[in-house]
């Protein structure tokens, strides 16, 4: 990018206040190395060891900083750094701060025009915070951002965030700082060895040219079916020093394995000529591949299932082909990422279009198995699954359908849709008047039911642009029947791995995707959840994304209390003592202050049912505005 005359006014001027920095370190540098070699000098403990030098007591304790060369820096490795993160499109970097990666940080916030844009620089109070950000966001917008890690002990925060995002086949590009000349204890020969078991690929560049290419390649590692997060340690001298005659290199996009023409060719055959066809869709990469799929299913008339009302990217749950439609005995059947729910349905020929796995990483699952992604499965009839990715192999197919379809063809398949149409709206209209009712149930109890939770929320977001973030499982799940899934983000589903911590930082992440878009974030966060990192909080005011949080307080870390009393009941020991080490009692936490204390609006603790839908309309309206809302509701464990 050519830097405009603004920019490199801007440059001279950090220039000029880099070297009153270096020279007011060169004052103090020599003094305590001075200081540190008369100790050095000094007798040797018993153990034998040499005592610690001042200098390195100092630098460890974090007091002082190693001398730095004086040298001109016109243009430093981090600004390119920065330019490769920006060319691949990546609009969000989040962190908590580190000296390992402070060079990357200036550059991040200040070079470009205009800078901190592009990406934009989000601060994160917890490494976790920041990977599981990368991890909501991915999974709302279907692209990675970056999440900047310190150190080891910067990866080591970050781990379980790693780990979830991993199982949930998500990509995030990671980037850790390295200072070999700061703390000793922050860096490592192989720092990306503690997480290499959960990531799918690391790589620790020695020059600025293989930095920036491991940039370019660790992001199309990402976004390669499997996807996955993705690590590139850069250390603190590549990004200080000067760029010299380096430049971004030529970004190569990476190449989705697809259907070949033969295949793509016959699975549009058996679409095409069959009476009664299905397309099973799992989860796919980005909302490009939901559309695809509409336009499939739309082209052939097929009666559709979805994995849309428990995670991201799939099939719009209330598209008038998504259900069992008219007639359940499909005489072909073609699953597009689809896990298990094919091997009920069984057809005489089952086309598998499945996410390569990559051989080379094995451990804790590996990236075949544990996920929402690329399952088996297949029924009695399956043929082998195809190892290609499905949304990259839908334009082949929908092409193919296109040069084969008859008149004729068309003529049956609009019949066969509109019948699917009929049946999936009756059946929907049946099993929505049946959850209603039975949601009724304890409508007025106290503490509030979560189906009326869900229920009274429905109606004052179901005109919005919403997106729902949060794992539902542990408050019931009502969404998955009372509430339209029809985005690709309208519920982004579970942890990945059922590591706590997740739900009010992955709602964060997706609010950094809905925000400046009108979309509102709806975060149904459990208590013992937030607990982990609350901190994530602060940045959802102090970067003024629209998500609302809705406690479903239950006072417990009630999946863990269930088992501990189910454990004292098989026991005989009685289960009147379940509860210590499994609640939050004495005192009750207070999470409508906990939300003030980090600045963010909100109230309660709403026990009453009867004032839940005030609160909730007075939290729908804040977050419509752009503020972020909290609203504690005292709820049933489940
Ligand atoms: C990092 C981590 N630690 C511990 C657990 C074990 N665990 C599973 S469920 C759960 C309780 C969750 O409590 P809360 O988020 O309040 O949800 P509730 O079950 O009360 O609805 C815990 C601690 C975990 N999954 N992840």
């Amino acid at each position: 990018m050519a830097k405009s005359q603004k920019t490199s006014v801007g440059r001279r001027g950090f220039l000029k206040n880099a070297a009153a920095g270096a020279a007011a370190l060169v004052t103090t540098t020599p003094l305590v190395e001075a200081q540190g070699q008369s100790t050095a000098t000094g007798a040797a403990p018993a153990g034998g060891a040499p005592a610690p030098t001042q200098a390195q007591l100092a630098r460890e304790a974090g007091n002082v900083r190693p001398p730095l060369a004086v040298r001109s820096i016109t243009r430093p490795g981090s600004d390119l750094m920065v330019q490769t993160i920006r060319d691949l499109g990546i609009e969000f970097v989040a962190a908590n701060p580190g000296s390992s990666f402070e060079g990357l940080q200036e550059s991040f916030i200040n070079y470009g025009n205009p800078p901190n844009q592009m990406p934009e620089f989000i601060t994160a109070l917890h490494e976790e915070s920041a990977v599981t950000m990368a991890h909501g966001y991915a999974k709302a917008e279907g692209k990675p951002m970056v999440a900047l890690l310190h150190g080891t002990i910067g990866i080591q925060h970050g781990a379980m965030a790693i780990y979830n995002a991993y199982h949930d086949r998500v990509p995030i590009l990671m980037i850790a700082g390295n200072d070999p000349d700061f703390i000793a204890a922050h860096t490592a020969h192989d720092m990306a060895g503690m997480v290499r078991s959960f990531t799918k690929w690391d790589a620790q560049p020695k020059t600025l040219d293989e930095a920036l290419r491991a940039i370019q390649r660790a992001y199309n590692e990402a976004i390669t079916p499997p996807m996955a997060p993705t690590l590139v340690v850069l250390d603190s001298e590549l990004q200080k020093d000067n760029a010299g005659s380096a430049t971004v290199p030529p970004y190569k996009p990476p190449q989705f394995v697809t259907v070949d023409a033969a295949h793509a060719k016959e699975i549009a055959k058996g679409l095409v000529e069959a009476q009664n066809p299905r397309i099973a869709v799992g989860r796919l990469r980005t909302p490009e591949g939901v559309k695809r799929a509409v336009e499939l299913a739309e082209l052939v008339g097929a009666s559709t299932s979805t994995a849309a009302a428990n995670g991201p990217m799939s099939f719009p749950q209330r598209h008038p082909l998504c259900g069992p439609g008219a007639d359940t005995a499909y005489d072909y059947t073609l699953g597009l990422e689809a896990a298990g729910a094919q091997a009920s349905i069984t057809g005489p020929a089952l086309a598998k279009i499945a996410a390569p796995r990559d051989p080379g990483n094995i451990g804790f699952g590996g990236l075949g198995g544990g996920g929402g992604r690329g399952g088996r499965g297949g029924g009695a009839n399956a043929a082998a699954p195809i190892e290609a990715d499905a949304e990259a192999s839908l334009p082949l197919i929908i092409e193919e359908v296109k040069r084969q379809l008859t008149a004729d063809q068309k003529t049956r398949i609009q019949e066969r849709a509109a019948k699917h149409a009929r049946a999936n709206h009756e059946a929907r209209v049946a099993a929505i008047t049946q959850a209603a009712e039975s949601k009724r149930a304890g409508w007025n109890g106290v503490p509030i039911s979560t189906a009326r939770l869900y229920s009274e929320l429905w109606p004052l977001i179901m005109n919005e642009d919403w997106c729902l973030s949060s794992p539902s499982g542990f408050s019931g799940g009502h969404n998955v029947q009372l509430w339209d899934h029809n985005k690709p983000y309208s519920c982004l589903g579970g942890q990945g791995a059922g590591g706590m911590g997740y739900g009010a930082p992955a709602s964060v992440g997706a609010a950094l995707a809905a925000r400046g878009r009108n979309r509102i974030v709806v975060n149904i966060q459990c208590d013992g959840d937030l607990n982990y990192a609350p901190g994530v909080l602060w940045t959802a005011v102090h970067h003024k994304l629209p998500v609302l949080t809705v406690m479903h307080n239950n006072r417990a870390w009630h999946q863990e209390f269930m088992f501990v009393e189910y454990m004292a009941g098989v026991r005989g020991r009685g289960e009147d003592r379940a509860y210590i080490g499994s609640t939050l009692r004495d005192p009750y936490i207070d999470y409508a202050k906990m939300a003030a204390g980090y600045g963010m609006a909100g109230e309660g603790p709403i026990t009453d049912p009867s004032k839940l839908s005030a609160a909730l309309k007075r939290g729908v309206t804040a977050v419509k505005r752009g503020d972020p809302y909290l609203i504690d509701v005292i709820t049933q464990p489940r």
